[in-house]
C-alpha cells in the first residue's frame, strides 16, 4: 500500500500528567484524535494503571515517577487538577516553552454546544445538580460534569447533549483560559485549598476568572466581588434581600418567605428541599444560571420541589429518639462546616477533623459559638480545632471516626442534631469523602442496632 500523503501528522508532543479519572479521559481523547502523547503518574500503581496499559504501549506510559526527559520533550502538558502547576519540574518545562493546560481547556477549545459554569468554595455540586435538573425539566439533554465527577472530555463527543453544566474547581480554572460559558457564577469564596495557594487573594482571583468571558455573569449580592472580573457584560444578581427587576432574591410576605424574581413570587422557602439560607441561595443561583433556557417556569419549579439534595451533603441519615444524625462528609473546608451549622435549627453535637486545608478558623468559631453544645475532634489535625474551639465550647478528642460516633451516641440528647461535618479533607484515614460519609453512616447504624431500641 502506498503512502497517503494527504494525511497530516500533528507533530505536537502531548504529555498527560496524572492518571486519575481526568488523566484517563485526556488520554482517551488524544487517542481518538490520533495525537502523539505520553502519560505519567508519580504513583507506582495509579487507579487506572491496568486500563491505561491496556490501551497504550509501554513506551507511552511511565508510572512511579515524573520522567524528566519526557518533561523536556513535551510541547503541551495536560495537567490533572490534583497536580500542582507550581512543581519545579513543571515550571521549568513551562519556562522552556511548553504549553500548560488542563482537560477543561481542551474541552473549551473544541465544544460547540452551550455550557454553564459554576464555581465557589461551597455549594457548587448542589447548584450544578440542581441547574442540570432544571434544564432537564425543559426537555433539554443536560449533563453535570467536571469537578462533580464525570470528566468533561468523556462527554465532548456525545451528540445527544444540548447543554453542559460544569462544576469547576479552582484547580481546573488554573489551567484553562478559553472557557466562554453561556452563564457563570462564583457562589461564594471562603478559605479553601490554602495549602496550594500563596494567599487567599490568589485563590479568590482564580475563582473569579470564571467570569472573564462569560456571556452572562451571575453575581451574589452579598459577597465582595472583584469588580475587575464583573464590570462589563450582562449580569443577574441573587441574594437574601428583595431584588430589583430581573434579579433573584427573597421577599417576606407576612410569615411567608418567598423566593422571587424581581417582584414575581416563584416558590415558597418552605417548599424547597434544601436547608437554611444557604439552601435558598443555592436555589436562587440555579434559577439565575438557567434563566435564559427556561420556557416553562412551572416545570422548572417542580424540578426544584422534587430535588433530593446530594449524598453526604447535610444528608439526614436517620432520626432516632428525636436525635437527628446528619452526614455532611462533603464539608471538606471550614466554610462548608460553618454553613452546615448555621443551616440547622437545633442544638448541635459536631464531629469534625481530618486534614486541615489551611486558612483562618474564624468563620467556624463564629458558627460554633451559641449553636454547638459539644465538639468531638478526630483525625490528623484535630489539635488545630481543639485549640481554636476549646475556650467557647466543650471539646473532646477521639482517635477514630467510629469512636467519635460512639461518644456522640452516648452524649446526644433528644432535640439535638449530631452533625458530621469534618471541615477537613479525608485522606488521613479514608480514600475520599464518600468512603468517610459511608463509614459515619455505618457507625451510627451499628450503635443503634446494638441497642436494638427500635429506631
Ligand atoms: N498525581 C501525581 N503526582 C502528584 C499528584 C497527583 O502523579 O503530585 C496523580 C495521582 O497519583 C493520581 C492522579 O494524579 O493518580 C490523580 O489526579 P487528580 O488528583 O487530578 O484526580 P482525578 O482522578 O483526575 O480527578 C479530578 C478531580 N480531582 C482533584 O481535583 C483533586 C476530581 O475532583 C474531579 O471530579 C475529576 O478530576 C473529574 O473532573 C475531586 C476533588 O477532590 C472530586 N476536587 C477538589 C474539591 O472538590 O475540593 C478540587
Amino acid at each position: 500500500m502506498g503512502v497517503n500523503y494527504s494525511v497530516k501528522i500533528d507533530p505536537t508532543n502531548y504529555l498527560v500528567i496524572g492518571a486519575g479519572v481526568s488523566g484517563l479521559s485526556a488520554a482517551e481523547y488524544l487517542l481518538v484524535r490520533n495525537k502523539q502523547f505520553r502519560i505519567m503518574d508519580s504513583r507506582g500503581l495509579p487507579p487506572n494503571a491496568a486500563k491505561i496499559k491496556n490501551i497504550l504501549s509501554d513506551t507511552q506510559v511511565c508510572f512511579g515517577k515524573f520522567d524528566q526527559q519526557w518533561l523536556k520533550e513535551a510541547d503541551v502538558i495536560v495537567l490533572s487538577p490534583g497536580v500542582s502547576p507550581h512543581l519545579p519540574e513543571i515550571q521549568s518545562a513551562v519556562n522552556r516553552g511548553a504549553e500548560l493546560l488542563g482537560d477543561v481547556e481542551l474541552f473549551a477549545r473544541e465544544v460547540t454546544k452551550p455550557y454553564i459554569a459554576i464555581t465557589g468554595s461551597n455549594g457548587k455540586s448542589t447548584v450544578t445538580t440542581l441547574a442540570a435538573a432544571i434544564l432537564q425539566s425543559q426537555g433539554l439533554e443536560a449533563k453535570a460534569c467536571a469537578n462533580i465527577g464525570e470528566p468533561v472530555l468523556n462527554l465532548i463527543d456525545d451528540k445527544s447533549i444540548d447543554v453542559y453544566v460544569l462544576e469547576l474547581s479552582s484547580f481546573q480554572l488554573e489551567t484553562c483560559s478559553s472557557i466562554r460559558p453561556h452563564a457563570a457564577v462564583v457562589l461564594n469564596i471562603s478559605d479553601d485549598h490554602l495549602d496550594r495557594y500563596a494567599s487567599f487573594d490568589e485563590y479568590a482571583a482564580i475563582k473569579q476568572s470564571i467570569y472573564s468571558n462569560a456571556e452572562l455573569k451571575i453575581i451574589p449580592r452579598d459577597e465582595n466581588q472583584d469588580e475587575s472580573f464583573t464590570a462589563s457584560g450582562e449580569k443577574i444578581s441573587f441574594g437574601q434581600d428583595a431584588p430589583s427587576e430581573n434579579n433573584y432574591g427573597i421577599q417576606q410576605d407576612g410569615v411567608t418567605r418567598w423566593l422571587v424574581r424581581g417582584e414575581q413570587k416563584l416558590i415558597k422557602a418552605s417548599e424547597i428541599p434544601l436547608m437554611g439560607v444557604v439552601g435558598e441561595l443555592n436555589v436562587l443561583a440555579a434559577l439565575a444560571l438557567t434563566d435564559s433556557f427556561v420556557q416553562d417556569q412551572a416545570k422548572a419549579l417542580e424540578a426544584i420541589r422534587m430535588f433530593k439534595g446530594l449524598p453526604h451533603r447535610c444528608e439526614l441519615v436517620l432520626d432516632c429518639n428525636d436525635v437527628q444524625w446528619i452526614d455532611d462528609s462533603k464539608g471538606t473546608n471550614v466554610g462548608a462546616t460553618a454553613s452546615a451549622i448555621t443551616g440547622l435549627d437545633r442544638p448541635i453535637v459536631l464531629i469534625l477533623g481530618g486534614v486541615h486545608k489551611g486558612g483562618s478558623l474564624d468563620v467556624l468559631i463564629e458558627a460554633v459559638r451559641d449553636r454547638v453544645d459539644l465538639v468531638i475532634a478526630f483525625g490528623r489535625d484535630k489539635q488545630i480545632f481543639i485549640d481554636a474551639l476549646k475556650d467557647i465550647v466543650e471539646v473532646i478528642q477521639q482517635n477514630s471516626l467510629t469512636a467519635s460516633v460512639e461518644y456522640a451516641y452516648q452524649k446526644a440528647k433528644p432535640g439535638e442534631a449530631v452533625l458530621f461535618s469534618p471541615a477537613c479533607a479525608s485522606f488521613d484515614m479514608f480514600s475520599n469523602y464518600i468512603e468517610r460519609g459511608l463509614a459515619f453512616q455505618s457507625a451510627i447504624k451499628q450503635c443503634i442496632q446494638r441497642d436494638d431500641d427500635g429506631c
